[in-house]
């Protein structure tokens, strides 16, 4: 094993606090990869595009109210349902970097008050990250960089929770970056562990699943 026809993408997630600069450094980072020559895409969830996703955004604007159990399972329908694509798209060599993954999705529901292991359970089966970036930064200090929009969850309250739960989530394959620090700083130190494990993934590290 580890010859060439084990060769593959990375599948890499950044996590991390509303108005941390994911969005920002996800589109950087796929950027710089292309120009390294590496052939990469950029993912979001949720994936709003899709009839589950419909069905999310409009939960998430306030248009529409679901009970917490069942918002969650929407979440992690919206992953299952782009589960064949993603690992289809990583065998064929294109690495992935994900905007928010199955973290999110426990995080936020266990901070409304449900049960971490519940939620959890749906996750169970999705592909593997070979690599989550956290972008930490204090909730007080991204509720000041402003531009909270008016969607469901953007409150301080409630992203101390999220913050204290992406704690408890954190393990071997987490790395942190201080999102406190200026923007080129947080580009090239995500860029430095992207191409470690792009480098792994080439080598042809297995895929797994969660939660590993
Ligand atoms: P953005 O589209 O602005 O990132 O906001 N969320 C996300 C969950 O509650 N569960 C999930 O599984 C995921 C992926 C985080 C999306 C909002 O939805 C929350 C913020």
């Amino acid at each position: 094993r580890g010859g060439k026809e084990d060769s593959r993408g990375a599948l890499v997630v950044l996590e991390g606090l509303d108005r941390c600069g994911k969005t920002t450094q996800s589109i950087r980072l796929v950027a710089n990869l292309e120009k390294l020559g590496h052939s990469a895409e950029l993912w979001r969830f949720p994936d709003r595009t899709t009839s589950v996703g419909q069905m999310i955004s409009s939960y998430l604007s306030n248009k529409s109210q679901l009970d917490d159990h069942t918002i969650h399972l929407l979440f992690s329908a919206n992953r299952w349902e782009k589960r064949s694509l993603m690992e289809s798209k990583l065998k064929s060599g294109i690495t992935l970097v994900v905007d928010r993954y199955s973290y999110s999705g426990v995080a936020f529901s266990s901070a409304k008050g449900l049960d971490i292991e519940w939620c959890k359970a749906p996750e169970i089966g999705l592909l593997a990250p070979d690599l989550v970036v956290c972008l930490d930064i204090p909730p007080e200090k991204a509720a000041e960089r402003g531009g909270y929009g008016g969607e469901r969850y953007e409150q301080l309250e409630f992203q101390k929770k999220v913050g204290q739960n992406y704690q408890v989530l954190r393990g071997p394959t987490w790395k942190i970056i201080d999102a406190c620090l200026p923007m080129e700083d947080v580009e090239e130190q995500l860029q430095e562990m992207v191409l470690d494990c792009v480098k792994t993934c080439q080598e042809g590290k297995p895929l797994s699943c969660l939660w590993s």
